[in-house]
């Protein structure tokens, strides 16, 4: 989609501050970072939302939820078992939930004690 921002990015046409990439997935610093570690995991097919993928292309959901762990991984955040000192993976869904960008990706937050309930 060419008015989609993350497309645009996914084609190289706006830059991207890239940590991870594979045919399919794309990882890139947030331009707003809320923590320390603030990376956006995205599908390069465009989505609109978390549940729009996992009905269309459930592995594809999946691929984007294991990329977002390696990164964490890869920033410090998990351990070899997955544990200390740990993330947040966050994927806002409609308005009322703060969705400015509508193509699918997860938020992977850390560095930081993350509060909640979230704002
Ligand atoms: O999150 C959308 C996120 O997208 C928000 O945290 C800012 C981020 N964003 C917007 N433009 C860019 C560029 N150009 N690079 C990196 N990050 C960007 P949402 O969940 O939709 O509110």
């Amino acid at each position: 989609m060419t008015d989609c921002l993350f497309c645009r990015m996914v084609a190289g046409e706006i830059p991207a501050d890239v940590v991870h990439r594979t045919d399919r997935v794309l990882a890139f610093r947030d331009i707003n970072p809320q923590a320390s570690t603030h990376v956006l995991v995205i599908p390069t097919d465009h989505h609109p939302t978390a549940g729009a993928l996992a009905e269309a292309d459930p592995a594809l959901m999946g691929e984007i939820v294991a990329a977002a762990h390696a990164v964490a991984r890869q920033e410090g955040l998990v351990s070899g078992d997955g544990a200390e000192p740990g993330y947040r993976m966050v994927a806002n869904t409609g308005p009322a939930a703060g969705q400015t960008v509508h193509h699918v990706h997860l938020h992977v937050l850390g560095g930081r004690d993350l509060g909640w309930p979230p704002g």
